[in-house]
């Protein structure tokens, strides 16, 4: 990955079919086997997933080219979980591309699940000495994507990209034995010295502290707010990236998606009434 904001959308440097960056797939992260290794719970060690494997490539979308892509998919047209789908038939393309150059390679969604989940956590949370609530069953991409300098975690929660700012997803994660170079994590801190307009613009006095994200505030304060079911002021307000925000289409679709299953996970996760503050 590069910090040079201009070559941001050359993803096709890194070894992936342009069919894929013209349908959004505009930022990739290199981890070489090992490395990937050491970030993932069990059930996604390569000696599981794809033993031969000698690279993981995050796949990221940055900006609204995916969304706009989705848009007009037959995916979109059926009208059932458009985005998983229609991501994971390019996952499935692009292994089927490298199988066809000789390179065994397996595609997973951010939303595959793996493991036993009977982890204390995913490595990369432990070391961190936060604790993983699913286990380690799904990988964390924002650890793989921080590794692999897709961007920098934020005050936000999620990763800043120099470009895209909060504007991107990771979408996929391939595993392939075909080597490619490592991309190295960003230096980068926009966090620091920023005089926060994302905190001020949030409705909740908790959710985008000063020492990081409260994702349990955030949906505690959804509850009675409605804007913040289909929107989010704080990610809007970011200082980075506001070339590259999401339209308010998708924007409404990813935030009352995540909202809906947010809600299921309060309930069923941390045992609360997902109606109550
Ligand atoms: C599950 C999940 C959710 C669930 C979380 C609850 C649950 N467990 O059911 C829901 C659906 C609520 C959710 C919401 C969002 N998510 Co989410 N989520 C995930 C997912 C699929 C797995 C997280 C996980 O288990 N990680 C692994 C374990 C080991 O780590 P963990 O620290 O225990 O995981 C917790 C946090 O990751 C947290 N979490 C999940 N998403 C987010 C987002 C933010 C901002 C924060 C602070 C925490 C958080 O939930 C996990 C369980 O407690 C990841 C993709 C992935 N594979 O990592 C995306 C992911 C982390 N989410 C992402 C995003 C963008 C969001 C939303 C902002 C989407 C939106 N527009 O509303 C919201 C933010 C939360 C909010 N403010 O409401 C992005 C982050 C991208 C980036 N640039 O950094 C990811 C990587 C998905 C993607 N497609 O890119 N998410
Ligand atoms: S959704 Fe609302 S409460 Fe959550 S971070 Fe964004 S602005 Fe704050
Ligand atoms: S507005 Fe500033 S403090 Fe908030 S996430 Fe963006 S860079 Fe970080």
């Amino acid at each position: 990955m590069t910090t040079n904001p201009d070559d941001s959308k050359n993803a096709e440097n890194h070894g992936l079919d342009p069919a894929l960056v013209a349908h959004g797939f505009n930022l990739v992260g290199v981890l070489a086997a090992e490395h990937y290794d050491g970030l993932v719970g069990s059930g996604w060690h390569c000696a599981e997933a794809l033993p031969s494997a000698r690279s993981a490539m995050l796949l990221g979308c940055g900006g609204v080219d995916f969304f706009r892509a989705v848009r007009s998919s037959p995916e979109w047209e059926a009208g059932i979980d458009p985005v998983d789908r229609f991501a994971r038939r390019w996952l499935e393309f692009q292994c089927a591309q490298w199988r066809e150059a000789g390179f065994e390679s397996r595609g997973f969604l951010y939303t595959d699940q793996r493991g036993s989940g009977n982890e204390a956590g995913a490595r990369s949370r432990a070391q961190s000495g936060a604790q993983s609530k699913d286990g380690g069953r799904h990988a964390d991409f924002v650890s793989l994507g921080a590794a692999s300098g897709m961007g920098v975690p934020s005050r936000l929660g999620i990763l800043l990209h120099p470009r895209f700012g909060p504007w991107f997803s990771i979408r996929g994660l391939l595993l392939t034995e075909r080597p490619l170079a490592p991309t190295p994590p960003l230096a980068w801190n926009p966090c620091r010295g920023c005089p926060a307009p994302c905190a001020t613009a949030c409705p909740s006095d908790r959710a985008v502290g000063a020492g990081g994200f409260d994702i349990e505030a955030c949906f505690s304060c959804k509850v009675d707010t409605p804007s913040c079911q289909s929107s989010c002021a704080a990610r809007r307000t970011c200082v980075y990236g506001r070339d590259e925000a999401y339209d308010s289409e998708a924007e409404t679709y990813y935030t009352q998606s995540a909202f809906r299953v947010g809600r299921e996970f309060r309930r069923q996760t941390l045992r609360v009434d997902p109606d109550t503050r």
